[in-house]
């Protein structure tokens, strides 16, 4: 069972580079905290990435909700990724032909595979989700590592996702040519897949409330790695709303690792 393997042993089985160097990163910085930076401002975004990134291993963006996006913001987001010893993932949830992802993933104002370690994106197109995906690296990314997060659950109340799709997509993250390029997999449940070398991202992590105004719902850190079996905990309004972000960032992280290391114990 992929949830009792450490993060070290799983890294070793991993097909993705991406995937091996996030777990790798995750058990030396004792981290599986990922933070959802849904802000809107440039600014706002480098200085929570400075203040919470000594506690996380991945820091999520939306960059199309980034008002004064630039190619400056990229570089100090770079910078501090590195500074701190975190990933970069772009969740721009891919869903188009191959065609139209590989432009949309190199190409336009934001060029994404030039920064972005990881991307997310739907397999709602099938296995040409990943030919499309990998034909936007172009030379801005070469001889860099990068990997996709497949969606096969969402968090949403009343999503149209069922067993078979989910069954579907975890075919695609696990068979084909492709698979060197998918490091993980976002989900709600332990059951989207079995791959050990694959990682899990789970969103809709609160310490407190339980849905949100949208549609949201939220479970516990506790409950999303140890019941749900979260190998990565998504967290965005829980530290970006808190009066201290940097100190529950923390707490998000200690409860997070806690919650991973009993399970590994048992
Ligand atoms: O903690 P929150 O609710 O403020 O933010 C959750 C983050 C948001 C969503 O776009 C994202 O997680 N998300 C995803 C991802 C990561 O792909 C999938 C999903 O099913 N639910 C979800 O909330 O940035």
């Amino acid at each position: 069972q992929r949830t009792k393997l450490t993060y070290e042993s799983r890294a070793n089985l991993a097909k993705s580079p991406v995937a091996k160097r996030l777990f790798n990163l995750m058990a030396s910085k004792q981290t599986n905290l990922c933070l959802a930076a849904d802000l809107t401002r440039a600014d706002e975004i480098l200085e929570v990435a400075d203040k919470c990134g000594p506690y996380i291993c991945l820091l999520k963006t939306h960059v199309d909700i980034v008002e004064d996006f630039s190619a400056e913001f990229i570089s100090n987001l770079q910078a501090l990724a590195e500074r701190h010893n975190f990933l970069l993932m772009e969740d721009r949830k891919f869903a188009d032909i191959g065609n139209t992802v590989a432009l949309q993933y190199g190409k336009g104002v934001y060029k994404i595979s030039s920064w972005a370690d990881l991307v997310t994106a739907h397999t709602l197109p099938g296995r040409s989700i990943l030919q499309g995906l990998k034909a936007g690296l172009g030379e801005q990314a070469a001889g860099k590592e990068r990997g996709v997060f497949l969606l096969a659950e969402m968090s949403a109340s009343g999503n149209l996702i069922d067993a078979k799709y989910k069954e579907s997509s975890n075919k695609i993250a696990t068979e084909g040519a492709d698979v060197d390029f998918v490091a993980g997999v976002v989900c709600q449940s332990s059951d989207a897949f079995a791959f050990p070398g694959l990682l899990q991202l789970t969103p809709g992590v609160k310490i407190d409330e339980t849905v949100d105004q949208l549609g949201q719902q939220y479970q516990t850190p506790e409950h999303v790695v140890k019941e749900r079996g979260a190998d990565i905990g998504v967290v965005g309004r829980g530290i970006l709303k808190a009066t201290n972000p940097e100190q529950t960032a923390q707490t998000y992280r200690d409860r997070l690792w806690a919650a991973y290391q009993d399970r590994v114990a048992k």
